[in-house]
């Protein structure tokens, strides 16, 4: 029966990235052997980060362990575990981190032909409450040519081969897009293996919530003012959007993409390109953001044609459904003519 049929025909993260999707046949198999890297870090994260509590519990973190050795922070561990396992895979040449103020080049013969972009464990501050957090990653490829340097990886987003999330909540959530669509996973603890829970992800083309820290209202642009203005008091009759705001991207992001809606992380008087990074959050959740039919703004252009001039680059962020980041990108389009 084809219920049955569904049942055993497990469709795992590496037989879907090997069979269905590939941009480039002829990386296929080094792409896929570099997704498992990423995989693999992946499953060591969510095991420590399920395990913190107890950790903290049994006296390990913060503290020395029975070796002597003192514990790691899950965020300083998770980073150590993921630049590992990409070096190990043979298949990178940069690694940038939102843990190291500097790149990693892969030195021979290690070096491949990827440069991955990743905040190994995004929302950390959230841990001791038990909210979601997560990792987020994008993939570059570079052509072999040359010496890597920093301009490899200073590229606009839409440059970008792959991208995707790791969310560690209730359960471990891997989404990842390879240009050809959005597709979920999730982590069979028993297996040890994602499968595919979410094939094909489409945002809802309009959305019934925000998503911003109201606190900095006070520091924002006219036009993000106005704009949650008419989220809160819609002058056309419609109903209010609800808010919604978690303070973990990875978790915020994740409720966009499946409920629609509009996540903002706006410029302000105090940070005046906005809190989140280009390279590591803003690039990766527009990229999916885009391929599963919804958009991504700065506040001046689309976020994925940002070419960043230095690693650690900030970015202020609009993005979700695709109407709604209209109706935002139609209040900047107005303010600019006002200039
Ligand atoms: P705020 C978490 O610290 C983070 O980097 C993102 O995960 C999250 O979206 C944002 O910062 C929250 O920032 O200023 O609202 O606390």
């Amino acid at each position: 029966h084809a219920a049955d049929a569904h049942r055993t025909d497990l469709m795992t993260i590496t037989r879907f990235v090997l069979n269905e999707q590939s941009k480039y046949p002829e990386s296929r198999g080094d792409f896929t052997i570099l997704l498992n890297h990423i995989v693999l870090g992946c499953k060591f994260v969510c095991s420590a980060v399920n395990k913190a509590g107890l950790a903290k519990l049994i006296g390990l973190a913060g503290e020395t362990n029975v070796q002597g050795e003192e514990q790691k922070k899950l965020d300083v561990l998770s980073n150590e575990v993921f630049i590992k396992a990409l070096v190990s895979s043979g298949r990178t040449c940069i690694l940038v981190s939102e843990e190291d103020e500097e790149a990693t080049f892969v030195e021979q013969p290690k070096r491949g032909r990827y440069c991955v972009v990743f905040d190994p464990l995004d929302g950390s501050s959230n841990i001791d409450c038990g909210v979601s957090i997560g990792t987020i990653f994008g993939i570059y490829m570079v052509n072999d040519s040359h010496e890597p340097t920093l301009d490899d990886v200073l590229q606009p987003g839409k440059n970008m081969l792959a991208a995707g999330y790791c969310m560690y909540g209730s359960s471990c959530t891997l989404v990842l897009s390879t240009g050809e669509g959005v597709n979920g996973f999730t982590l069979d603890p028993s297996l040890g293996e994602f499968i595919l829970t979410h094939p094909d992800i489409k945002i809802p083309k309009k959305g019934k919530i925000y998503s911003v820290n109201e606190g900095n209202a006070k520091n924002w642009d006219g036009p993000t003012a106005k704009y949650v203005e008419k989220c809160k008091f819609p002058k056309d009759g419609s109903s209010s959007k609800s808010l919604r705001y978690i303070g973990s991207m990875v978790a915020d992001v994740h409720r966009t993409l499946l409920y629609g809606g509009i996540f903002l992380y706006p410029a302000d008087k105090k940070s005046p390109n906005g809190k989140l990074r280009v390279l590591y959050e803003v690039f990766p959740m527009s990229f999916l953001m885009e391929q599963a039919g919804g958009q991504a703004f700065t506040g001046k252009q689309r976020a994925l044609d940002l070419v960043p001039n230095k690693i650690h680059e900030r970015s202020p962020i609009f993005l979700g459904s695709y109407d709604d980041v209209e109706e935002i990108k139609a209040l900047y389009a107005a303010e600019e003519k006002k200039e």
